[in-house]
């Protein structure tokens, strides 16, 4: 199959994120990553909000701010407004409904934490949370992201390449993917009562799409800490993918010789490939995936907009597979 390339799409007419607010906000942040990376920066939200009268955060002011650079590799479309992007979420672990994971995770406990990887690495080690939040230079990553149920959103992320994490631990020549295992603690977690799909959540990455330079290792969201229903305290963000290959709150992370099936290769094969690229001209066998819901531009008349090849990051991803038939390797 061909992968053409599309521009990015432009923005709509509505205008519900105050765009000023928070593009003042990213170079203030900017500004203090040259010096100060994920270091605690209070004074940063409540100055930007200030300055607009808008309370962009709408979070808990609380939270840990994180300084980061702006990366080039975000797109230039509006984010989704704070309250869409923490309200609206799948995180089965905590329930299958949208508002679920924002009513339960406050029940997630984010330390201790530390990240296993093994397997064929020449250098398996656990990698402890607060490492994790310095291991490199933290980037802010302004992402479209496309779940396979139809809806999209563009999240702004904070994180590094998880290349930057893989290099440390020395792949060898037999690792050829890397399995990503998510937590899975029925004392923390009710959606684990429910056999929804296999538990723990799994997914996995072909080694060089895991060590691609859009795959994020993500510590953030719009300049704090991550909300826990967003994946607290790290999780995965592979922007060309359907959002179920971006794992939240990540365990372990294994390199394997063999494709492992994941979680939902597992529960329902015919519906849920290994690659789940996005892929307007690739039905879901249920439903069409030719369209999208932006969520946060609103209206029940608003015109769904059209999905784009590989997500509209094809022109960075697309050699990854080269001479692959996409259909059959959906
Ligand atoms: N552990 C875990 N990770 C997960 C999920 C999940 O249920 N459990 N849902 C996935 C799906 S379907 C999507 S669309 C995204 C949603 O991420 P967000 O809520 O931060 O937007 O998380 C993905 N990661
Ligand atoms: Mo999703």
């Amino acid at each position: 199959m061909l992968i053409r390339t599309h521009d990015a799409s432009t923005p709509a007419a509505s205008d519900i994120t105050p765009r000023e607010v928070w593009r003042n906000r990213r170079h203030l942040l900017a500004a203090a990553g040259g010096t100060a990376l994920g270091v605690t920066l209070p004074a940063l939200a409540s100055t930007a909000a200030k300055a607009s009268g808008t309370i962009m955060q709408g979070g808990d002011s609380k939270a840990q701010k994180l300084a980061a650079t702006a990366s080039k590799l975000s797109t230039p479309e509006r984010a989704t407004p704070y309250k869409v992007v923490t309200t609206y979420n799948n995180f089965y672990e905590f329930g299958t409904e949208k508002d679920d994971p924002v009513k339960h995770a406050h029940r997630l406990r984010t330390r201790p934490w530390s990240v296993r990887v093994e397997g064929e690495v020449a250098k398996p080690r656990s990698f402890d949370i607060e490492e994790l939040l310095t291991l490199a230079p933290l980037e802010e990553r302004i992402y479209r992201m496309r779940c396979v149920e139809g809806w999209s959103m563009v999240s702004p992320w904070i994180g590094y390449p998880l290349a930057e994490l893989i290099r440390r631990v020395e792949p060898t020549s037999k690792a050829r993917y890397a399995e990503f295992v998510t937590l899975a603690d029925p004392k923390q977690m009710n959606g684990l009562a429910v056999p929804v799909i296999s538990w723990p959540y799994m997914e996995a990455l072909r080694l060089d799409e895991a060590m691609h330079p859009l795959t994020l290792f993500t510590v953030g969201l719009y300049g704090e800490v991550l909300p826990n229903q967003n994946g607290a305290p790290v999780r995965l963000v592979v922007p060309w993918k359907y959002g179920f290959k971006s794992a939240k709150s990540l365990v372990s992370i294994r390199f394997v010789e063999k494709q492992p099936n994941t979680s939902w290769m597992r529960s329902s094969p015919e519906e849920y490939g290994f690659y789940s690229n996005v892929n307007p001209e690739v039905s879901h066998p249920r439903w069409s995936q030719a369209t999208e819901r932006r969520l946060g531009e609103d209206g029940f008349m608003q015109r769904r907009r059209p999905t784009l090849m590989m997500n509209g990051y094809a022109d960075q991803v697309g050699s990854l597979y080269a001479g692959m038939d996409l259909r059959r390797n959906f």
